[in-house]
């Protein structure tokens, strides 16, 4: 029997995120709090729209731990991703780019899951209305920095055991996505299991599954970088970039595309295919992206869609963090392209 396919058929994040905890492939307290993430970045999706007319575009006024300035929609989008993150109720740490220190969320209504997020990637793009994204990532359930929310704990050892909880390699991430703020809002999770894009539909207010299953092609003739610190880079990632420009075998060099917004330089990157890099340079000696909020998801996604993440000379998902905001440089991509990067480095 064939079934006519109803034009009315539509897949929610709601109800692919109950498929899959039907089949196990995710319980219910994830099922929230991913529920809870979505909720945000819908959230932040109206807020980043409405910027210039709600006065929410320029800086607060305040510096980061990390000493960037912090603009206005960075301390806003911080705030309603936590605070979604706290009422799931499913959440025991979270550990955000814009914060000192890693949050454990009061027991009163904290469950197990640590959160790692950066809530508004390439804010340095906003007050243009260009492209920025929210990414996260998902631990395991780790009870050692509540164990001890009670009276007799000082602040220090629960802030440094939320360190030490939150410090997870890649490897253990459970899931990871990110939110596009673009000419669409676009929704991309993993859960292990593939990489699955959902998209905003602004009349109703659901994300709507529109790809799944993403593969990454193997190659692709694009790169972003940002070529301004090329004096800065070592010479054997000069060489690299100047064999891109080679015209080769096919009489075409690579094309450069550059927004200087993760989020929509990598989700280029998964569809199109080629190469998106961070590398260290003479100031900045490992990149300038954080391993936690930025690296480690993204290349869960990558290689969930059959890409490769890498630091130059090693698989970013094995590297365990010292510290929450540590950076690391990236390469990420197409295989081949992030292969050929790691030939000209080694
Ligand atoms: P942010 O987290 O402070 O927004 O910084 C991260 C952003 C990335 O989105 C982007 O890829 C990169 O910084 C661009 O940096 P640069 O301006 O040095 O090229
Ligand atoms: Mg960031």
């Amino acid at each position: 029997t064939s079934k006519k396919k109803s034009s009315y058929e539509i897949v929610t994040l709601t109800t692919w995120l109950l498929k899959q905890e039907q089949r196990g492939d995710i319980d219910g307290e994830m099922t929230i709090v991913l529920a809870s993430i979505s909720t945000a970045c819908k959230q932040i999706a109206s807020l980043v729209q409405r910027a210039p007319i709600s006065d929410l575009t320029g800086v607060q006024g305040a510096v980061n731990v990390q000493g960037e300035d912090q603009k206005k929609l960075d301390v806003v989008s911080n705030e309603v991703f936590s605070s979604c993150l706290k009422s799931s109720g499913r959440t025991g740490v979270i550990a955000s780019e814009e914060e000192d220190v890693p949050v454990a969320v009061e027991e009163s209504y904290s469950g197990n899951y640590i959160v790692v997020f950066d809530p508004l990637d390439g804010s340095s793009n906003i007050d243009a209305a260009v492209s920025t994204g929210s990414i996260f990532g998902i631990y395991s359930p780790n009870d050692e920095c509540l164990a001890d929310i009670g009276d007799d704990a000082t602040l220090d050892s629960v802030e440094q055991r939320c360190v030490v909880s939150v410090c997870q390699p890649g490897n253990n991430l459970l899931a990871a996505g990110y939110c596009m703020y673009s000419s669409s809002v676009i929704f991309v999770l993993t859960i292990g299991t593939g990489v699955y894009v959902f998209t905003l539909d602004p009349m109703y207010g659901e994300f709507v599954l529109t790809q799944e299953k993403v593969q990454i092609p193997k190659a692709g003739k694009i790169y972003a970088f940002n070529e301004g610190n090329y004096a800065m880079w070592d010479d054997k990632l000069k060489k690299y970039m100047d064999s891109l420009k080679e015209p080769g075998d096919s009489g075409k060099p690579y094309s450069a595309r550059y927004i200087g917004s993760l989020v929509g330089d990598f989700h280029r990157t998964l569809l199109y295919g080629g190469i998106y890099g961070y590398p260290r340079d003479k100031k900045s000696k490992n990149g300038k992206l954080r391993l936690l909020y930025e690296c480690a998801p993204m290349s869960f996604i990558v290689e969930q869609a059959g890409g490769k993440g890498s630091d130059g000379h090693q698989r970013i998902l094995d590297i365990t963090p010292t510290e929450i905001h540590q950076r690391v440089p990236l390469f990420i991509g197409s295989v081949e392209e992030v292969e050929k990067v790691e030939k000209f480095l080694a």
